[in-house]
């Protein structure tokens, strides 16, 4: 029999370097099927001029790829997880959460800072992200840095940095990896300079609800020790309400079934953080989303609540 599974991509370089890496490991498992990609084009991929926490929409690397999901044009779509919203479209559940890479930030330099580390930069260096998160943590940590937004992708920002619009960018280690850009990494941020973003470094798989042909299939790219964490992460998340509009971050680890999740929310300002940390033994999602539920709860007594209201009434809820 000769099936055949189409696999949803955004068109980006990072993008189809993740999406093939799931197909090959789909084919080599199931060599007879056959998984052709369709790509296609997303909000955030056409919208660049504008910085990314004021478009302020969920979902915005992800929204056209899940519509062709549920028009059956494709049959499962592979997202970095951390531009997956948390709150899944009725009819689409996460399939997959293949095994995390370094899920750490990163400070790439232009090259005339050679081997100078973040805390070492002088006042007034110019740092470049569009993430609220990296923004408020490195805030928080170095006000005396200058941060500057930067958009479009990895190519044109490492363009950006090397022409000297920039001293230095943060961008995940993972990405960089999968573009073969480990080497301008010039440090890796210890969680006491920026937690991660849900998610970051893993890949999710995005499918039909009780399409079982295509869950069964998945099962082969699915990491459990991953989900376990993501699902942690992301029920952290979700409980705060957070898309890319709230600086948060998190930090997990699975030692046997003893999960450790750490979770950051910040002002935007950087001025006020609210951290916790908490332990549970894990075996199920349940279990899972019950601790990062746990540790959210925790925080929003600890201030965390405060922040949320504050960042809520100015730029609204989306
Ligand atoms: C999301 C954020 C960023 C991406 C926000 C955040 C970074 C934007 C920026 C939700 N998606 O991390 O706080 O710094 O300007 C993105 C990257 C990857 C997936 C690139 C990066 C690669 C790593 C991965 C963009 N999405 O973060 O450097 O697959 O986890």
């Amino acid at each position: 029999m000769n099936l055949v599974t189409r696999i949803g991509s955004r068109q980006s370089q990072l993008a189809l370097i993740q999406t093939h890496w799931v197909r090959d490991e789909l084919q080599k498992h199931y060599p007879e099927q056959a998984f052709p990609i369709v790509t296609m084009t997303t909000q955030g991929d056409k919208i660049l001029d504008v910085a990314l926490a004021k478009i302020g929409d969920k979902g915005l690397f992800t929204k056209e790829l899940e519509q062709a999901l549920l028009r059956h044009e494709v049959d499962l779509a592979v997202h970095s997880l951390k531009d997956l919203p948390t709150r899944m479209p009725e009819g689409l559940v996460l399939g997959a959460i293949t095994q995390r890479e370094e899920p750490r930030d990163a400070l790439v330099l232009h090259p005339r800072w050679q081997g100078t580390l973040l805390a070492e930069l002088p006042p007034g260096a110019v740092i470049g992200t569009s993430s609220l998160r990296r923004l408020a943590q490195l805030r928080h940590r170095f006000p005396h840095l200058t941060f500057k937004d930067i958009r479009g992708n990895l190519n044109t920002r490492l363009q950006k940095l090397d022409r000297g619009d920039y001293d230095g960018l943060i961008l995940a280690v993972a990405g960089l990896h999968r573009l073969g850009w480990a080497d301008r990494i010039s440090e890796v941020l210890d969680p006491d300079i920026s937690l991660y973003a849900v998610g970051q470094g893993a890949l999710g798989v995005q499918c039909r609800a009780g399409d079982e042909r295509v869950l069964a299939l998945l099962q082969v790219v699915h990491h459990r020790e991953t989900a376990l964490r993501c699902w942690a992460e992301r029920a952290f998340l979700r409980q705060l309400e957070g898309g890319c509009q709230v600086p948060i971050g998190v930090h997990s680890q699975l030692v046997g079934d003893e999960l450790t999740l750490s979770g950051v929310v910040l002002s935007l300002d950087g001025q006020q953080r609210v951290f916790g940390t908490q332990t549970a033994k894990v075996t199920t999602e349940a279990e899972a989303q019950a601790l990062g539920e746990s540790l959210a709860q925790t925080l929003r007594a600890q201030g965390a609540e405060a922040i949320l209201q504050a960042i809520f009434a100015t730029v609204g809820r989306s």
